[in-house]
């Protein structure tokens, strides 16, 4: 695979210290992919990182709702899973992991900052109306492709890679530069998910093979 320093962006997908070991919502061996991401973002000329941004008391935490963590419940938009308060607007949880060279990120996209909408997606929030902007911003840009790396690829690495492919983009998923939550075989769902929607997945050791 050869990349293009015009038309390709290397995505960064929620790589914040919540979704390591010891956060809130730790995805397992989610900073074992940091050392992973860091050579990506020096492989790819372009570079956008994204940050689940919520507010306290979002309607995606259990908490909210006085529920159990990983029930699932309707908001008004159709079903959303509850999760643990996570990466919660300027607190330590919510920052990118320490050793994330996020220098590199030409824009840090944040999502899930409206009370009432999660948004795993990088592109759209979870009611699939409200945009982030990152689609203008890309094609804006001219960018037509993207590769997607971070966390979790279950959810918002998928999310994202499918509604890149639904704003016309090409969307590649670095399979090994990700990390699952796996909640109830949501993982092999996925791969499922993306891969009929055209979604191509790859090893990193792929893209820069002669
Ligand atoms: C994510 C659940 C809730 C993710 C974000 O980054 O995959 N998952 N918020
Ligand atoms: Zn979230």
């Amino acid at each position: 695979m050869k990349l293009d320093d015009t038309t390709d962006a290397l995505l960064v997908i929620d790589v914040q210290n919540d979704f390591c070991p010891g956060g809130a919502l730790a995805v397992p061996d989610g900073d074992r992919i940091v050392p992973l991401v860091n050579g990506l973002t020096r492989r790819f000329a372009h570079a956008v990182f994204t940050q689940d941004w919520h507010t306290p008391g979002h309607a995606s935490f259990a908490t909210t709702h006085r529920k159990s963590p990983y029930d699932t419940t309707s908001l008004a938009y159709g079903p959303q899973v509850l999760w643990p308060d996570h990466c919660v607007q300027g607190t330590r949880g919510a920052e990118f992991h320490p050793a994330l060279d996020a220098a590199r990120a030409e824009l840090v996209v944040r999502k899930g900052f409206r009370p009432g909408i999660d948004s795993y997606s990088a592109f759209f929030e979870n009611d699939q109306a409200t945009r982030t902007g990152l689609s203008g911003y890309l094609r804006d840009r001219g960018f037509r492709h993207t590769y997607l790396c971070g966390l979790a690829l279950d959810f918002c690495v998928k999310w994202s890679a499918l509604d890149a492919v639904r704003e016309g983009f090409t969307a590649t998923v670095i399979e090994d530069v990700c990390r699952a939550i796996d909640l109830n075989g949501s993982l092999a769902a996925a791969r499922k998910e993306m891969t009929t929607a055209g979604v191509a997945l790859v090893q990193s050791a792929s893209l820069f093979a002669a």
